[in-house]
């Protein structure tokens, strides 16, 4: 019933006053709540782009409600989106539930006709971005970071499922044609060209925007990642993996918020990760009071983003090695010792062009997030515009080279240095 009139004429709008007296209604949220509704605490706390997100409280606990709106929270009525991305972010937490168990929050109910997920509230966990932001460390997080990535992307995959099922999974998600409509725009288009709702800090980034509004080999770049992002439906994909998506204890590491999820290319998601961490480690600078005093922070954030890396390429090979059950690879066509042998060396090619691919859409990840509509709060809490200017340019000089150089960056060593080059550089305008 996606987009139906019938799904348009259940759907209400919940607010903050009505939202304990729906979950009165729902057993597993009365239960985790505990006492009576009239004495269940409930605020509205979305900070993201899209959606309305309550905490509820009770005596015994609490629970997060996620419910979409039928338009871009971030932007307006005037840019209506479909509610049916619920329907997509159910499906996806449910199945990544299975492939990454503890890695998720868990579900307790899905309103298909309200649009809404009643999730367990995660506590005493904050947005990743935030903490990283407050040079929190996080010692779990590279290797859960990495867990997740390789068991949802590889057993999503055609190394691990069989042509039907893949297919047939592929189906699943198509429908959600309008949030990959808004990464094809916001990500891919818009930041290289004269787009009305893109923004950057003015005066200072003006020339560096009208470069990249003119550098054609910018533009060769970033379109052969749209065509890949539009094409090659490799692996069920998170679609939106950055750190405001992923919420930290020093103890636990829950991934949220799959909305965009759909069959997509795998670097997609490595290289949203990637550049996330980038981006926080070229905004440090701008967030010191005295010089100098972030840059333990800062290593720490270059040495998640290589044990991220390194541990995924890892995880996913082991994997590869034994749970090949898909139909890529036939194991007839690499018999004995020396079959495996070939079929050993194949797959760290495999992991190669997949790292170019995480290279390049890590370049176009922060493009997006300087240049574009969607800002994020490494950059923008840096209240000193110049000062902001200086780490975006910075990530900006960063990302270029990335996207435009991706085959010359073979591992994540050779992007961390030359992330710590660009975190040296003095754009003229300070
Ligand atoms: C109009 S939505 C802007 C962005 O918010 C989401 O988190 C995605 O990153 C999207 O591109
Ligand atoms: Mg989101």
């Amino acid at each position: 019933m996606k987009g139906s009139r019938q799904e348009a004429d259940s759907y209400r709008r919940l607010s903050q006053a009505d939202l304990a007296t729906y979950l009165a209604a729902v057993p597993s949220a009365r239960k985790r709540l505990g006492g009576e509704s009239s004495g269940w605490s409930v605020r509205e706390v979305g900070d993201g782009n899209l959606n309305l997100v309550f905490i509820a409280k009770g005596p015994k606990g609490g629970v997060a409600v996620k419910q979409a709106l039928p338009f871009v929270r971030l932007v307006g009525e005037s840019w209506p989106l479909p509610l049916s991305r619920v329907d997509y972010e159910h499906l996806a937490l449910t199945q990544q539930a299975q492939l990454a168990p503890g890695l998720v929050p868990e579900v307790l109910h899905f309103d298909e006709a309200m649009k809404l997920i009643v999730m367990e509230l995660l506590e005493p966990h904050i947005i990743l971005r935030r903490g990283l932001i407050a040079g929190t460390r996080y010692p779990r997080l590279a290797e859960d970071l990495a867990v997740f990535l390789a068991r949802t992307l590889f057993f999503t995959s055609d190394l691990a499922l069989q042509a039907a099922e893949k297919k047939e999974r592929i189906a699943a998600f198509a429908g959600n044609h309008a949030l990959c409509k808004i990464t094809e725009d916001l990500i891919f288009t818009d930041p290289y060209r004269l787009a009305e709702q893109n923004r950057w800090t003015e005066p200072y980034l003006n020339s560096i925007a009208e470069g990249f509004r003119a550098d054609l080999d910018l533009h060769v770049a970033i379109s052969r990642l749209k065509l890949k992002f539009l094409s090659s439906a490799e692996a069920m994909i998170h679609g939106d993996l950055h750190t405001g998506s992923v919420m930290v204890t020093p103890d636990d590491t829950r991934v949220i918020d799959p909305e965009f999820a759909f069959y997509g290319p795998m670097g997609f998601d490595v290289g949203a990760l990637i550049a996330n961490f980038l981006m926080n480690f070229l905004a440090n600078e701008g967030h010191e009071k005295n010089q100098g005093e972030r840059e333990d922070h800062g290593e720490w954030v270059l040495e998640t983003t290589q044990e991220i890396c390194r541990r995924f390429r890892a995880k996913f090979l082991e994997l590869w090695r034994s749970h090949a059950k898909g139909d890529a690879y036939p194991t007839c066509l690499f018999p004995g010792a020396l079959g495996e042998a070939r079929l050993d060396i194949e797959r760290q090619h495999y992991m190669d062009r997949l790292f170019q691919d995480t290279v390049g859409f890590a370049g176009a990840k922060i493009v997006r997030r300087i240049l574009g509509l969607a800002h994020n709060i490494d950059f923008e809490w840096i209240e000193d515009k110049a000062r902001r200017a200086t780490c975006e340019a910075r990530a900006l000089r960063l990302a270029r080279e990335l996207l435009v150089n991706a085959s010359s960056f073979t591992s994540i060593e050779a992007v961390i240095a030359a992330a710590r080059v660009a975190a040296w550089w003095k754009p003229g305008f300070t």
